[in-house]
């Protein structure tokens, strides 16, 4: 068993042997050559391997143009960790992390290694399952602008959104514990709301409810969420650390999916010479900890991931591999023009969510949800939105004030 971790660093065109060798030894046994030959075959097991260096000599340091970037690759034996996220982080990039211009740019567990994530409970196939939706992209709209407000509009905005047709609501994640709109009233409230909905149309929304409050209380709230009907929990996962989404994940008494939010993500993974990369946190990791869906910056809304990382992010929560896949929830300033670049992109495995883009239409959440799902059927039949708001009035009102 072990964990190849792959690293962007910047350095002079031959210097890169020194820094990896170092960073291998730093992070495993200390110190290698100075150790008597009976101490190196002791700790030999324990030692971090330089598996590869690419030096790119035409990519410079974005500061500095007298270095250039290189990829390292170093694989730890997990004899060093034990088989948590936490001890991974650690080992791999622990002091590393506060030590100069490092980026971890991904993980490769090895398959007994990969063996001990049970990863996401439900995963894409067992959502649509529950939606009986197989053939399109899902949607989902976001509350907006509740705080301060109680549960009746609360009530009122989650049956607007209903209406409009989407599959999913999802609490606003700045939405936590308070005395207007406390927890479980959500979920109860939400699910009478819900339930009306499906009588009178047919249509079936689930809600993601926001858990939140200290760590220690998130058991025994997601518990009695599920003992109350909950469909779904949206959790901040980069604020309280990845172990916590698992540890949830993988209670079975609690067992609802698991919507994970990239709030404070950002901290991590802006910088193009610090941090961690956006699919390994947001795509890779975020799947193996077990979520069933990863909110992430779209590569085109008003918080926009650079194109070819969102994408890959996209890739790492649904190429295949032992655990379920996790749906990419490419979001931020989404609104109905952008569902065929959304599809072209993400495939119908994928959920177009919006906040804005649902409230603001003339019509309110009932347009938009409308505008967004007539846009979804008009790109899978294969019609431009140009031709198809001729037909669709909700469409044509989204496309006049979004463009
Ligand atoms: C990247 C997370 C997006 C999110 O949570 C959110 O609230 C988006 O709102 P809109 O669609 O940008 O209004």
């Amino acid at each position: 068993m072990s964990i190849v971790a792959l690293y962007q660093v910047y350095g002079k065109s031959g210097s890169f042997e020194k820094k990896a060798e170092g960073i291998a030894l730093g992070l495993t046994i200390g110190s290698w050559t100075d150790l008597p030959l009976l101490e190196q075959e002791q700790l030999k097991k324990h030692k971090g391997i330089v598996v590869s260096i690419r030096e790119f000599q035409h990519i410079q340091h974005p500061l500095k143009t007298d270095l250039i970037k290189a990829e390292i690759k170093i694989s730890y034996p997990s004899i060093n960790f034990s088989p948590d996220i936490p001890a991974i982080l650690t080992t791999v990039f622990g002091k590393l992390s506060l030590d100069g211009e490092v980026k971890l740019l991904d993980l490769e567990f090895s398959p007994e290694l990969l063996a001990k994530f049970p990863g996401p409970r439900f995963g894409i196939e067992s959502i649509r399952k529950v939606l009986e939706v197989h053939n399109r992209p899902l949607i989902m709209s976001i509350f907006k602008g509740v705080i301060g407000r109680d549960i009746d509009y609360l009530a009122e905005q989650l049956r607007e959104q209903a209406l409009g047709g989407v599959d999913f609501v999802k609490d606003d994640e700045i939405l936590f514990e308070n005395p207007l709109t406390p927890f479980e009233k959500r979920i109860t409230t939400g699910q009478k709301v819900l339930r009306q909905v499906y009588e009178e149309t047919g249509h079936r929304t689930l809600y993601a409810v926001n858990l939140s409050g200290r760590t220690s209380e998130l058991r025994t709230k997601a518990i009695r969420a599920k003992e109350l009907g909950a469909d779904a929990l949206l959790l901040n996962v980069h604020a309280y650390g990845l172990d916590v989404l698992q540890e949830l994940v993988e209670d079975n008494n609690i067992q609802l999916p698991f919507m994970a939010h990239p709030a404070y993500s950002g901290a991590f993974t802006s910088s193009p010479i610090y941090g961690v990369a956006s699919p390994l946190l947001l795509g890779k990791l975020t799947r193996y900890a077990g979520a069933d869906f990863s909110l992430f910056p779209s590569p085109y809304g008003s918080v926009a991931l650079e194109k070819t990382v969102a994408l890959s992010l996209g890739e790492e929560l649904t190429k295949t591999s032992a655990v379920k896949r996790t749906f990419p929830v490419p979001s931020a300033g989404i609104h109905p023009s952008l569902v065929p670049q959304l599809i072209e992109d993400y495939g119908i495995d994928s959920i177009i969510n919006a906040g804005g883009g649902v409230h603001g239409h003339p019509d309110g959440a009932i347009g938009g949800g409308l505008a967004f799902r007539q846009a979804v059927t008009a790109t899978l039949d294969g019609i431009s939105l140009v031709e198809a708001v001729k037909q669709h009035e909700a469409l044509k009102k989204a496309i006049e004030l979004w463009g």
